[in-house]
């Protein structure tokens, strides 16, 4: 049995939208506390991630955490639906380095624009998230997805963060990334698992 590790509105939400279209039996595991920006919180003696974060995921005995390593293991364990092209897929690069990229690129460049860092180019591992979305933009304007014609778990992890930050100065969006958004959003698997969020 699969069982999501997840606290409402974190991380762990997209997951809950993965394992609804993978359509594989899983459980949740609610955990009771995380950590939060203002020193409040705290750890869930329960929550088996290294850190206390959200999420983390068990399949039996084995664990797993970090988004971008849930989202392959998942995918890998469930090909039946396509979500993640399996080794041997001309696409397995491109998804394997979109994934890569969210964990490693996307993520540092959206918290460096938050707290004003100045990126060193060249010495950092990631670029500002201007050179990002212009990489984001004309992969969708070839799209509709990131991976082309076909929806993966990249565009949970992609379509749901920019969601999060739309309205914020942080992000200006577009028509374009506007009806990506949406693209995602409107998915039946994203509504089963908005209700499912406060488990
Ligand atoms: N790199 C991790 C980040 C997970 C993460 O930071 N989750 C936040 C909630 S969205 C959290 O659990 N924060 C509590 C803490 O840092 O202790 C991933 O992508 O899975």
């Amino acid at each position: 049995m699969l069982t999501l590790y997840h606290h409402p509105r974190t991380r762990s939400s997209r997951f809950i939208f993965l394992l609804e279209e993978l359509g594989a039996p899983y459980e949740i595991h609610r955990i009771a506390n995380i950590r939060r920006p203002d020193g409040s919180g705290g750890v869930d003696p329960e929550n088996p991630h290294p850190h206390g974060k959200s999420p983390a995921l068990k399949d039996g005995d084995v664990l797993v955490w970090e988004s971008t390593a849930i989202a392959l293991y998942l995918t890998d364990k469930l090909p039946q639906n396509g979500l993640g092209p399996v080794v041997g897929d001309p696409r397995r690069g491109a998804y394997v380095s979109w994934l890569a990229y969210y964990a490693g690129v996307l993520e540092p460049a959206f918290m460096s624009a938050y707290m004003k860092w100045d990126i060193p180019r060249g010495t950092a591992g990631w670029v500002k998230t201007d050179e990002v979305m212009a990489l984001i933009t004309a992969t969708l304007e070839k799209g509709p997805y990131l991976l082309g014609d076909k929806f993966s778990a990249v565009d949970i992890l992609f379509g749901t963060t920019f969601k999060m930050f739309t309205g914020t100065p942080l992000f200006q969006t577009t028509p374009l990334l506007d009806a990506y958004v949406e693209r995602v959003m409107s998915r039946p698997a994203y509504a089963r698992a908005q209700a499912k969020e406060n488990a």
